[in-house]
């Protein structure tokens, strides 16, 4: 099977030189079976599901049931109603923070987070006003465990940790994390944006509470993601947004609320964007998750070699169990500076801060350049991007 060639976008020239797409964290390109299934869904099929009597709308509707069922396969989960899908990762954990607060905070409440956590799992929990109690990390990347165990107290309501770190690319050890905060009573909220594309997820096997993902970094459409929960949580929790679709009965004095998923689902989704995930999910599945892993660890393996081989070049992120995600500075350099220069040759990298400032505080730096990669990159493109970095390097110093 060619992987590149099912990938349109791949064939872009940039500033005359051949697209090398190495920001694959910040989202991954589609290939030409989600776009078909996207366009075939506008020509075809386009229509507002649940309510209505007519066929197109029983079809859509059918088809977004179906990719439910396919993400509850995809996942493990226990139930096809533990499915909630959302805009993506960020929505997702907004609806838990702001549910899950209405719930069970008492006032005084506290949420441990990693230390390497993106923004969008760190400021819904400060809106929801709870305190966060950061598990601090090592030089290489590795969260301290041990740290972790002293974090809990009696105002502990939730854990929140990524699977993989966007920034280090470390691959935390989730289900450790779930079973030490299930014997202490908490639930955990896994943010699995980045490892959804990269790992075999089973939620069943890793025990979390709920786990948040997006399509558009799984080969998938923007504009969808999921929130996975346990039943016996989201029964429990409020509703997140009123409106359409999430309710049973409602009176000028009182509403009634739908049965799960809908409950959280209020008004239009986007349904044609769902659909798109569901042949997302048939890409991977199709190539195999195992072949996707194995082929990324090889190509992040290769870069490593060869970075560490530049002059100047420092790395973020050497965790032993990494995945996908490569961050670096070359010598004093502004990290936009790189990416910029790096543009030039066609090749697409990211700079900044990533959306983890306290990262970069961590370590005492503005930002990175973060190369990442995805099923369709090769290692001569590895190549590409490493010889235009010591091509560019007497720009930098
Ligand atoms: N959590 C993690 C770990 C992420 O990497 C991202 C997006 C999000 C949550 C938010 O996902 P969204 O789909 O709702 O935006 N990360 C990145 C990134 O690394 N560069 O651009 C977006």
């Amino acid at each position: 099977m060619n992987i590149r060639a099912q990938f349109p976008i791949l064939d872009t020239q940039v500033h005359g030189h051949p697209l090398v797409y190495l920001d694959n964290a910040a989202t991954t390109q589609k290939p030409q079976r989600v776009i078909e299934v996207l366009d075939g869904y506008y020509r075809t099929l386009n229509s507002n599901i649940h309510r209505g009597a007519h066929h197109l709308a029983a079809e859509a509707t059918e088809r977004y049931e179906a990719v439910r069922r396919q993400v509850q396969a995809f996942i493990n989960a226990r139930h096809n109603y533990e499915i909630v899908f959302t805009r993506g990762t960020t929505e997702s954990i907004n609806l838990v923070a702001s549910s899950f607060a209405k719930r069970y905070f008492t006032g005084d409440d506290e949420v441990i987070v990693s230390g390497m956590e993106h923004h969008s799992d760190i400021v819904p929990w400060q809106l929801a006003g709870a305190t966060l109690r950061p598990i601090p990390f090592s030089d290489e990347g590795v969260l301290d465990l041990e740290a972790y165990e002293k974090l809990f107290t009696d105002k502990t309501r939730i854990v929140a940790v990524n699977h993989v770190s966007n920034t280090l690319g470390t691959v935390n050890p989730v289900k450790q994390i779930v079973d030490i905060a299930h014997a202490h009573g908490v639930p955990v909220l896994i943010d699995g944006a980045q490892a959804i594309s990269h790992l075999k997820v089973d939620v069943q096997e890793l025990g979390c509470d709920f786990y948040c993902f997006s399509g558009h970094k799984m080969y998938g459409p923007m504009g969808v993601g999921v929130m996975y929960g346990r039943e016996e949580l989201l029964d429990e929790m409020p509703p997140y947004q009123g409106g359409g679709e999430m309710i049973e009965t409602v009176t000028f004095e009182r509403t009634t609320y739908n049965a799960l998923p809908f409950k959280f689902e209020a008004g239009t989704p986007s349904v044609g964007d769902v659909i798109g995930l569901g042949e997302a999910i048939n890409f991977m599945q199709e190539v195999g998750v195992d072949t996707i892993a194995a082929h990324e660890d090889d190509l992040l393996r290769y870069a490593t070699e060869g970075l560490k081989e530049i002059p100047g070049a420092r790395l973020f992120g050497t965790a032993p169990h990494k995945t996908s995600v490569l961050s670096f500075l070359i010598g004093n350099s502004h990290p936009y500076d790189v990416g910029t220069l790096l543009d030039q040759l066609g090749i697409a990298v990211r700079t900044g801060h990533h959306c983890t400032q306290p990262i970069m505080d961590r370590y005492g730096i503005p930002g990175t350049v973060r190369a990442s990669f995805a099923v369709y990159n090769t290692r001569e493109e590895v190549d590409i991007f490493l010889n235009a970095l010591k091509r560019i390097m007497p720009m930098l110093i």
